[in-house]
């Protein structure tokens, strides 16, 4: 079992490997990512009453790279286990969090790699309590050297839970603008947290038939998450940071809103349950590289798994020794390499760009679904045996890797040998 759970971490790091010019282009940048509470993907470049609902965002596009199949891969661990998994390219579990059951097992963590390969400072930033998901113990061990929690925020904007993300990102930049270089910095907005009941004084968008009910105050919720990003860019701006900056921003989980004709009403058709789940499934990821370059829309399928290992392709530091799982976009995006995209969801859901699969509630295989993503139809069940067989064991070895803490008994049997 644990030769062939090693075996499958070879052969991943194989697929992820690529040579090309991407590699360690962007070597020495700072890295800014931000997870955006229930920031969802289809609300991306959409207009209500006229006006756009993620007008920034938008206009980043045009110098970003825009990932428009990107999935979240949470659990019931939610925002804890998009943060779990964006920086340690591991599943969640499939019960509880990683940060509340395991942050002490050994994980190979974007903070941890960037300080101990390339010198950096890392710096976690949230302004709610610290022990929220048990972050104060998680980020020690992820090896972060700061976090900035609620503590140590001005509560100058109080808003929702806390404070507000325009304050949050302003005083998380005053750290930031001050910080040794180069940095990574990994903030988690808030402002857009279940039920998204923002004030009537901050909200700027009409939204119509759907004011009053819980979709139009999500639409106003993005909106307001979105000025927050835009002012959080002038500011870099004014800082000196952005062009020594790669910006990642991405979307943690849904807003549990699974109302289907709040989503019809607005995108104005008629969803199916392949339409459904992918909204429900779906983030945004944009990446901005510090000199604006490779921008475009980037159809294939990705996933936070895949964060890590191709912001580390982006800064030149091989992932050959890492125990990581996700995909390298940076090198999978040739017509030849299509099968390298598998993205597997923690349901057991998963998609290679041509096919799509919707597990059943007894999660018999042959009681799922298999969509042909071409016809977006249901297709024969059997073309999805192979990757549900791949996924399902995905899920098994990170589940392994992490409650049995194998990495470090990996990393013992490696000294000397692998790192
Ligand atoms: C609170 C925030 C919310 O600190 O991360 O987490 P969620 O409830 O979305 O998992």
């Amino acid at each position: 079992e644990r030769d062939e759970i090693r075996q499958w971490f070879n052969e991943a790091s194989q697929r992820r490997q690529s040579d090309n010019d991407l590699f360690g282009a962007y070597a020495g940048s700072n890295v800014i990512v931000i997870q955006a509470e229930a920031f969802m993907n289809f609300t991306i470049g959409k207009t209500i009453g006229g006006q756009e609902i993620t007008p920034n965002f938008n206009k980043l596009m045009d110098e970003s790279l825009y990932f428009s199949n990107y999935y979240h891969q949470t659990g019931q661990g939610r925002t804890s286990d998009a943060d779990f998994s964006s920086n340690s390219s591991l599943h969640p579990l499939p019960t509880g969090s990683v940060a509340v059951r395991y942050p002490n097992h050994a994980f190979d963590m974007l903070p941890q790699i960037l300080k101990s390969q390339a010198g950096y400072t890392a710096e976690a930033y949230h302004a709610y309590e610290g022990s929220f998901w048990n972050r104060n113990n998680m980020y020690q061990a992820m090896g972060y050297d700061r976090f900035y929690s609620k503590k140590d925020f001005q509560l100058d904007e109080p808003l929702g839970w806390s404070l507000g993300d325009k304050s949050f990102f302003r005083q998380s930049l005053e750290v930031m603008s001050q910080e040794k270089q180069p940095f990574y910095s990994f903030l988690i907005t808030l402002s857009s947290h279940h039920p998204y009941s923002l004030p009537a004084s901050i909200q700027e968008l009409d939204t119509g038939e759907f004011e009053g009910t819980i979709f139009g105050d999500y639409l106003q919720a993005v909106h307001y998450v979105d000025a927050a990003l835009g002012e959080f860019v002038e500011g870099l701006k004014r800082e000196g940071l952005w062009d020594r900056t790669i910006l990642a921003f991405y979307g943690d989980h849904d807003n549990s809103i699974t109302d289907k004709a709040g989503y019809e009403q607005f995108l104005g058709k008629t969803l199916s349950d392949l339409d459904m789940h992918q909204i429900m499934s779906q983030v945004p990821l944009l990446i901005h590289l510090p000199d604006g370059g490779h921008a475009g829309v980037y159809p294939e399928p990705a996933g936070q798994l895949d964060l890590t290992p191709s912001l580390l392709h982006l800064l030149g530091i091989a992932t050959d020794s890492y125990y990581m799982m996700g995909n390298n976009l940076f090198a999978s995006t040739g017509p030849d390499r299509p099968a390298d995209r598998l993205v597997v969801l923690r349901s057991g859901a998963f998609t290679d760009g041509k096919l799509y699969y919707i597990p059943s509630a007894d999660n018999l295989f042959t009681n799922g679904t298999c969509y042909d993503l071409s016809s977006r139809t249901p297709a024969e069940i059997e073309p999805c045996r192979a990757p549900h067989e791949e996924a399902m064991k995905r899920l098994r070895i990170s589940d392994e890797v992490i409650a049995t803490n194998l990495i470090a008994d990996f990393r013992k049997e490696d000294q000397g040998v692998r790192r």
